[in-house]
């Protein structure tokens, strides 16, 4: 297989005088090129069969352990100029960039094969899908690829058709992280990523395209690219709401995004859309609607287990990829909270030994095809995509933020998302658990600065009067002995509820100086052992506490300088001024 594209055939045969591969092949998206791949790594080591009797078709991949997460401070944005990249960016000039990068490329394919690799983020027949084609020297990729994206001959041939894609090369290099680079070229649509085989530093549809060069083209052309799931929530009555919701990494999108109906909500159902990209985009009608540009999902697997998510559990015993769990002395994976087995072996194949820490890497991971989700929703395939009722933002804090509040306008939305701050988790390397701004849970994502982000943000509100309303969520609040407020998981439906009952002007509630909070008995506790003081706890504000934070977060807005919408400013002074009187 070759191209009818001459502007594909030649950066296919310029990457090949660089890299200087073994042999090049052209990625079809078959079942037996993925059989044929996953056979090819069973014997080379790189991918090791699991019990095949409680796990059909399920593969365990140990990455080199330098090499377990995302790498923040080895991501570039290469704009031509440094403000477009913006203080939320590391910035180096594109000719630099491209002079270093190719450098380490140079014969970095020798003794490999070098896989071209068409795909289409969105349903292939959506016109707000787009295509790229990754080049890289990972079978492992590959296999990841295909359970993540539209990849192979029907990509292709959007791909040909259309004439134009983004471009992402990848190799995994010597895996040394002194010569690990993560570059984009949001000018140019190309991304060129070497020394890491992990997740979002490597599958480069993902974080690298579909939203580091995606939300770039979207503020362009007039859309949203959001770290959103998306997720539909049908009431007994058998309507449906959409909502897309914003956390950071490791916060609980994949969790919301295919949650289970406690016993008390048994006549409610969960559909997901996505669980950790949206793309958003307003129709002829001002109607804002939403796809979900992958395929499959790349979650965390720690914690998951038959209560905190069924679903889940379920859904990856079987054609699931997994990366850096342990494994019982049955071959069966483990991790952490999994509830049920022994671990033999670690993340690193070592026996398991608990003075060398936990079995499986906190930010292990597992691969599966959306299709393998029992609350998968066929809108996924949907080309129009799915209208969306809430915006949601959130994050993980063990103090402050409530339990939810709700903006008071889209402006003042626009705020409440700049001003998410999180604790850090283990999904980047790093400390964990300091707090720090993440607006919109973009941090590390924002193709572009946040300052004409947060511009393009507020434009939407003179585009049409049928916004949706927008939220913030923590489900991680903790009392003074780090116990967690908030039981969490399933129960976050009866959060869910409230907020579309507000959508439908259902509910009334205590608008305060940060925004609406509910009243108290409108959360729906029943059947739910949580004290009157507790859900009091969370359900209101410490004015001190806000304060501080306000000005924080306008010493961080600050930091943008003359970039910063004034609009956003002046959001921030009102609370601060509201604050103040109450
Ligand atoms: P990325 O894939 O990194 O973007 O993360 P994600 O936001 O999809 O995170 P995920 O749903 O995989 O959750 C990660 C961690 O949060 C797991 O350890 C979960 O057990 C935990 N978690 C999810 N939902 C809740 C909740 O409602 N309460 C508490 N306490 N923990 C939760
Ligand atoms: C995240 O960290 O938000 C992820 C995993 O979804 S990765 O794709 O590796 O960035
Ligand atoms: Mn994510």
């Amino acid at each position: 297989m070759t191209t009818t594209l001459d502007s594909l055939q030649q950066w296919v045969n310029e990457v090949a005088e660089l890299t200087d591969p073994a042999a090049i092949h052209w990625c079809d998206g078959s079942d037996a090129e993925y059989q044929d791949l996953v056979k090819q790594m069973l014997a080379d080591g790189t991918l090791s069969a699991l019990n095949d009797e409680n796990y059909p078709n399920c593969y365990l991949h140990l990455s080199d352990p330098n090499d377990v997460a995302r790498v923040e401070h080895l991501t570039f944005v290469c704009t031509s100029d440094e403000d477009d990249a913006g203080p939320n960016n590391n910035w180096m000039a594109p000719a630099e960039a491209h002079e270093k990068v190719d450098a380490l490329f140079e014969g970095a394919m020798q003794g490999r094969t070098m896989y071209v690799i068409p795909y289409c983020m969105g349903p292939i027949d959506s016109p707000f899908s787009r295509c790229g084609v990754e080049i890289s020297d990972s079978p492992y990729v590959v296999v990841n690829m295909k359970l993540m994206t539209r990849m192979g001959t029907a990509a292709l041939a959007r791909i040909e058709g259309e004439g134009d894609f983004v471009k992402g090369l990848h190799s995994t290099g010597d895996l040394s992280p002194d010569r690990r680079m993560i570059m984009h070229f949001p000018e140019e649509l190309s991304i060129k990523s070497i020394g890491s085989g992990y997740g979002g530093n490597a599958l480069l549809g993902k974080k690298c395209h579909a939203l580091r060069i995606a939300s770039y083209q979207a503020r362009q052309e007039g859309w949203l690219a959001e770290h959103m799931l998306i997720v539909g929530i049908e009431n007994p009555e058998g309507e449906t709401h959409y909502i897309a919701c914003a956390l950071p990494s490791a916060c609980g999108k994949t969790n919301l995004a295919m949650l289970i109906p406690p016993d008390s909500h048994a006549d409610w159902k969960i559909w997901t859309l996505g669980d950790d990209i949206a793309w958003l985009h307003l129709d002829d009608e001002g109607q804002l609607r939403a796809i979900n540009p992958e395929s499959g999902y790349f979650g965390v697997v720690p914690g998951t287990n038959s209560k905190t998510n069924k679903n889940a559990f379920d859904m990856i015993k079987h054609d699931a990829i997994y990366t850096n769990v342990g494994r019982t002395s049955n071959n069966e994976p483990w991790w952490e909270d999994k509830k049920v087995g022994e671990p033999a072996f670690d993340w690193q194949g070592r026996d398991y030994d608990a003075s060398n820490g936990p079995a499986a890497h906190p930010n292990s991971r597992f691969t599966v095809a959306a299709s393998n989700n029992p609350s998968y929703s066929s809108l996924a395939e949907a080309p129009e995509g799915v209208p969306i009722s809430a915006i949601v933002f959130g994050g993980r804090r063990k103090e402050l933020a409530p339990l939810v509040y709700q903006s008071k306008d889209w402006k003042h939305g626009v705020l409440v998302g700049a001003g998410v701050a999180s604790e850090t988790t283990a999904a980047n390397v790093g400390e964990v658990g300091v707090v720090r701004r993440d607006p919109m849970a973009m941090k590390p994502f924002c193709g572009y600065n946040f300052a004409d982000y947060w511009a393009h943000w507020l434009s939407f509100d003179e585009r049409s009067d049928k916004l949706p309303k927008i939220f913030h969520i923590n489900w991680f609040r903790q009392d003074k002995e780090g116990k967690f407020l908030w039981p969490g998981f399933g129960e976050n439906l009866r959060v869910l509820r409230w907020i579309i009952e507000r959508c439908e002007g259902r509910v009334d509630a205590i608008e305060t100086a940060i925004g609406y909070l509910p009243k108290s008995g409108d959360i729906d506790t029943t059947q739910l052992d949580i004290s009157d003081e507790t859900m009091q706890a969370l359900t209101s504000i410490d004015k001190a506490q806000w304060l501080e934070e306000m000005d924080a977060i306008g010493e961080y807005l600050d930091s943008y300088g003359d970039r910063l919408p004034a609009a956003l400013k002046a959001e921030q002074q009102k609370v601060v001024d509201q604050l103040n009187q109450a």
